[in-house]
């Protein structure tokens, strides 16, 4: 029986949960790296939580957080794991068992994440549970070191072992790390070279844009709008990478990168956009993308002509539905970007890429895998978190110039428009409700791409709202209803507010 003078110190309590804790992650991480990064529990739990949020709250993060999204959930976890490590040996002053529950507990969320991950193998799990081994063992021997010291040489013991157990979770960490970066995918990129279409997209005319009113035409690649699913930047070098094409097809095909890069290959000027992207928001981008069109690449597959959809599967196990027709009309296999091969975190070695449609629903990076079936059979990654089937990319309009403050007096207002495939005919600005004005256009460079305007105006001092609105060239005004981006894309005017002094 214990008694009361046995009990831990609080500090020496919390200290005890904390490094098992540590231990825990570093250890997960060491054996991820030699299995799968992905397999690293803290990543898994991610993965997964990720996969759970509920849409809205995902596109408030990413509106919130933007593409610091992932750091801000890694470091929110952090600090709750610290917590319940905290809370854990607290808990267990008296006897370890409280603590080694609740790390049992945790252990196995980090078990159930990376068995239910898409994109990790059976050996995976090998991950999560030397993880909660790590975590448990080095729980419970810190806490028989920690029982109060009677003599100085407990007290020493105490010490030493917390150093090693901190040298440990610094070098497991590391190699982990060292580990899961071994696939050298830059290598494999940097091998590619660069990338030479046969047939390339027409030259920019120097009047695209209204620099530096508007942003630039072409999107650098460093500066491309970037969202994925992914924790970890999937790794596949181009060596590696196999495209299975199978489902409602006479044949089955698996082509490999050098498969792609022996086909003629097509330059295509085209701007994507995010179906999460708000009114007057950025997640929008365009891009000379060279690939292989995804007709030829299924001319010898043969698609069946009950199948609507085209299923694609990327590395990570992220799911997209495209419309058969409209990847026979236009659809892109990708494989560079802007001369060179594409990011890794814009889907090297292999990407699809479809005007008009919304990267949710068209534009599946790092893809592995293309199903045909029918859109009733089944259903994308983000269809059953509430967004919609068919995603076609609305008319819509935004005001990068001026933001703020301007001086009285004429001022240029400018920005862009986009309705991919239809084509911008008109853009229109107006000042605090009254008439609109025609904005003027610059030049158009294909119906697949954003186009950009401005127009001066006398603005008078005081509060001036200034708003935009863009006519496609089918005849369609957008609308000034206001719609959120779920289930299939915002609609309403962008209005900015100036003050003019
Ligand atoms: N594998 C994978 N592909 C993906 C996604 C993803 O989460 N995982 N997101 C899609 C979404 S929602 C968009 S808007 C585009 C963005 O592409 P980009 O990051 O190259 O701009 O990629 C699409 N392809
Ligand atoms: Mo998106």
């Amino acid at each position: 029986m214990e008694t009361s003078d046995d009990r831990l110190s609080a500090g020496r309590a919390i200290w005890a949960g904390v490094l098992g804790v540590v231990a825990a992650v570093a250890v997960g991480h060491l054996v991820a790296g030699l299995l799968d990064a992905n397999a690293s529990p803290l990543l898994a739990v991610g993965n997964t939580a990720i996969d759970l949020t509920p849409a809205a709250v995902k596109d408030w993060a990413i509106a919130t957080f933007g593409t610091a999204d992932k750091a801000v959930l890694l470091t929110g976890m952090a600090v709750v794991l610290l917590g319940v490590a905290a809370l854990a040996g607290l808990m267990s002053r008296q006897s370890p068992a409280p603590g080694t529950v609740l790390a049992v507990v945790v252990g196995a969320l980090g078990l159930i994440a990376v068995m239910v991950r898409p994109d990790l193998g059976q050996l995976s799990i090998l991950a999560p549970l030397a993880s909660l081994f790590a975590g448990v063992g080095v729980f419970r021997l810190m806490h028989r070191l920690a029982r109060p010291p009677v003599e100085s040489a407990d007290r020493r013991r105490f010490l030493r072992a917390s150093a090693g157990v901190v040298a440990g979770v610094g070098v497991a960490g590391l190699g982990g790390q060292l580990l899961g970066d071994r696939t050298d995918v830059e290598g494999s990129r940097a091998a590619v070279g660069a990338l030479t279409p046969a047939q390339p997209a027409s030259p920019l005319p120097p009047s695209a844009d209204f620099l530096p009113r508007t942003p630039r035409f072409i999107t650098s690649n460093r500066d491309f709008y970037r969202i994925d699913t992914a924790l970890s930047v999937p790794k596949v070098r181009a060596e590696d990478w196999a495209l299975r094409i199978h489902g409602a097809v006479d044949r089955e095909l698996t082509l490999r990168y050098a498969d792609i890069r022996q086909m003629p290959l097509v330059e295509r000027t085209v701007t994507l956009a995010c179906v999460s992207n708000e009114v007057g928001g950025d997640l929008i981008s365009t891009s000379n993308f060279i690939g292989v069109p995804l007709k030829d690449i299924l001319q010898n597959a043969g698609v069946k002509p009950g199948a609507d959809q085209l299923f694609s599967t990327s590395a990570d196990g992220w799911t997209c539905g495209t419309p058969v027709a409209d990847i026979m009309d236009r659809g892109l296999l990708a494989i560079g970007m802007n001369g060179e091969p594409l990011p890794v975190e814009h889907g090297f070695p292999a990407r699809m890429v479809v005007p008009g449609l919304y990267g949710y629903v068209s534009a599946t990076k790092w893809v592995v895998d293309m199903e045909f079936n029918r859109f009733a059979d089944k259903q994308a990654y983000w269809l059953n978190r509430g967004w919609s089937q068919r995603g076609p990319i609305k008319t819509q309009s935004r005001i990068d110039t001026p933001k703020g403050a301007v001086k009285a007096g004429r001022v240029t207002i400018a920005g862009v428009a986009w309705a991919q495939t239809r084509g911008i005919a008109k853009v229109e600005v107006r000042v605090d409700g009254k008439d609109w004005l025609p904005a003027r256009l610059a030049t158009e460079v294909n119906l697949n791409t954003w186009r950009m305007w401005e127009l001066d105006v006398d603005l008078a001092r005081g509060e001036r709202t200034v708003e935009c609105r863009a006519t496609d060239r089918t005849g369609y005004t957008q609308t000034d209803a206001i719609a959120l981006p779920a289930p299939d894309g915002a609609t309403g005017w962008h209005s900015v507010s100036l003050s003019v002094e």
